[in-house]
């Protein structure tokens, strides 16, 4: 709190003009290191004559209260970032209702501890776990029809290069796959229909991009000669989550998005330089957005025009420009975009993609259409794709859209929300001077990153909210140290002018989100006993089994009652301990924690889990339910006898 003077924390609410103060000074501190600054204001009165209004408190935004004992009309499914795990938010409450482990270690529910969660997480030969941690960005849903179906999320990992599944009716991860030879596994988008199967009209395929460089394959080859090094987009089948292929192209992959008719996966590239620092990174005007024609890139696959990576048996077409010269067979099409872009999105109607620039004070927009009639051989350049650049303000990143024609753009620099109309801009592009695309700003607090609209990412996006994902809250909420958390802010767009409804936190660091509708999705609250195969199905199969050092515990709960009073094994013995539970009521979980044993997982109502590990402690450790379930869950215990 050191900026803030000692009057204004007396008060009991701080003043917005003692909060831009401390804005100003440090983000033009943090953009100066990065050599980035480019005139920068926190709430400038821009060109277009529309200025950024203070976002106090909204009167009558009481009226998206959620009262005690209702219910939110919106999830949001949010990344988490370096926390590797996925979270699941109330809108318009911002209530966390979830946290879901993927690629993180929790303990509270036995993610990396029960074998069952370690095999999906993939181990060692020694049963221990390959990766214990990674870096959610992106989250999006399986789609029927242009909009959610409620079955699957995905999720990607750009530190250990993994795509996660969610499956929705548990909210667990069920799937994880490795993406092979990439580093920086960025962004994923899975398409909305199959290009050629009309009686496809669900995804079938993720597409996930790569934004680092590397060798390959990266065996120690080529270290020192970064112009042997590439990037691959990948394409992984939804259902089995095999990778069925990938794509060697120019430059790298940050964000993806896919248009509506199936037939094009779209990245942003701010690295066409292929440059390995910096200063290369930003050395011309002009980067890329690439699409990529998937008919024809999985007609070359089943011609045989491929080639594999080392021992990866994965597919590999070649996507760089060279190869790709004439239009009519490229299997890929490189719009230039400028500077260094950041974020690519489909506008709900299926027309439009819109790439902002970052490093450019744009928005680019890239009409489908134009993108189909390049690869028809009937465009002059690719750059005869867009049809709109309109100025919307300092570090453009992310859009949402509201389904009625306007865009929603985050400017990380102003620490803006721009509302712009997606029509005006390309009116203006083609000349009309009367024509504003710039309809609206709002401050947000401070310098969002993404930010996402209700249904925004589907054919029935509702225009009724967007959440601003804020990379920095300073003095937003109470310090609680070095590590600010996070804000999100909700806003209202159903009106003409964006409204602040108000912020809530998030633990960091999110990037990404969408909002669902919440009859879209439908859950299970009591599990099926046969989804389990290692169910302990019966109350009198309780027992324990040995076969020389290996001993099999197979165990029931029922509050307030495990079904053994006590596991009595030898040092140095392996022990597995199978656990059912056989409460059929909603919400009746046990949990099983071995003292000084590091043992500690959950058993939801009719669920099965397991644990492997070794006796290595002699001694009497007393097993109990960590999770409150009954008026006895005290007593619920039982010991682990090992006998030296
Ligand atoms: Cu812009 Cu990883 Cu989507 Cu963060 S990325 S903000
Ligand atoms: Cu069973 Cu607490
Ligand atoms: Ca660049």
């Amino acid at each position: 709190m050191s900026d803030l003077s000692k009057e204004q924390v007396n008060n009991d609410v701080l003043e917005d003009e003692g909060r831009r103060k401390f804005f100003g000074t440090t983000a033009v501190a943090s953009l100066a290191g990065a050599g980035l600054v480019m005139g920068l204001s926190a709430c400038k009165q821009s060109e277009d004559g529309v200025a950024g209004k203070a976002a106090g408190h909204l009167e009558g935004s009481s009226k998206f209260e959620v009262q005690p004992g209702k219910l939110d009309s919106y999830y949001s499914f949010s990344s988490a970032g370096h926390n590797g795990e996925m979270r699941i938010y109330g809108i318009p409450s911002g209530r966390t209702l979830k946290r879901i482990p993927v690629f993180n270690v929790d303990p509270m529910v036995g993610w990396g501890i029960t074998n069952e969660s370690k095999a999906i997480m993939g181990t060692n030969a020694d049963g221990s776990l390959k990766y214990m941690t990674g870096d959610t960005h992106h989250v999006h849903g399986s789609y029927t029809d242009g909009t959610y179906n409620g079955k699957y999320l995905w999720t990607n990992d750009k530190l250990n290069n993994r795509l996660a599944r969610i499956r929705m009716d548990r909210m667990e991860c069920d799937a994880i796959t490795d993406i092979p030879n990439v580093q920086g596994f960025h962004g994923i988008f899975p398409d909305k229909r199959d290009p050629v199967d009309a009686n496809v009209n669900f995804t079938t395929r993720v597409f996930c991009g790569s934004e680092f460089a590397s060798p390959k394959p990266n065996d120690g080859r080529d270290t020192s000669d970064p112009t042997k090094w590439f990037s691959l987009f990948t394409c992984v089948d939804a259902e089995s989550m095999e990778v069925r292929w990938q794509v060697r192209i120019n430059g790298n992959n940050d964000l993806v998005a896919t248009s509506y008719d199936g037939k094009l996966a779209a990245s942003n590239q701010y690295n066409t330089e292929n440059g390995a620092v910096l200063a290369d990174m930003m050395s011309v005007e002009r980067d890329a957005c690439v699409f990529f024609n998937i008919e024809r890139i999985e007609a070359a696959i089943k011609a045989g025009k491929s080639f594999t990576i080392g021992n990866t048996k994965v597919p590999v077409v070649d996507g760089t420009i060279d190869a790709n010269k004439d239009p009519k067979t490229a299997l890929v099409c490189y719009v230039p975009v400028p500077k260094n872009p950041h974020g690519v999105n489909i506008s709900p109607d299926g027309k439009y993609f819109v790439c902002s620039g970052k490093l450019s004070p744009t928005a680019t927009v890239i009409e489908t259409e134009l993108v189909h009639k390049w690869f028809a051989g009937e465009l002059k350049t690719e750059r005869d794709a867009v049809v709109a650049e309109p100025e919307i303000g300092l570090g453009p990143l992310h859009t949402g859209f509201d389904g009625k024609g306007n865009a929603f753009t985050t400017l990380f620099l102003d620490s803006q929300i721009v509302k712009w109309n997606v029509d005006k801009a390309i009116a203006q592009f083609k000349g009309d001077k009367s024509a504003q695309p710039v309809l609206d700003r709002i401050d947000v607090h401070y310098q969002p990153g993404h930010g996402y609209t209700s249904m925004g990412e589907t054919k029935e996006a509702d225009g009724k909210f967007y959440n601003s994902g804020n990379k920095f809250s300073k003095d937003r909420f109470l310090p609680v140290g070095p590590l600010h958390v996070e804000t999100e802010q909700l806003i209202d767009i159903s009106g003409e002018k964006m409204q602040l409804i108000h912020d809530h936190t998030a633990y960091p660091e999110p990037h990404d989100a969408i909002i669902v509708r919440a009859d879209l999705v439908k859950t299970k609250q009591v599990s099926d006993m046969n989804d389990y195969p290692n169910a302990v199905k019966s109350m009198s199969d309780n027992r324990i089994e040995r076969k020389g050092k290996k001993v099999m515990v197979y165990m029931t709960s029922q509050a307030p009652n495990f079904g053994l009073s006590e596991i009595k094994v030898k040092h140095g013995d392996d022990v597995t301990i199978t656990l059912t539970n056989h409460d059929k009521v909603e919400d009746l979980t046990h949990g099983f924690g071995i003292e000084n044993y590091n043992v500690n997982f959950i058993v939801n109502p009719q669920e099965t889990h397991s644990v492997s590990f070794k006796a290595n402690k002699a001694g009497v450790f007393w097993i109990y339910c960590t999770h409150f379930c009954h008026a006895l869950h005290l007593e619920m215990r039982m010991r682990f006898i090992v006998e030296a």
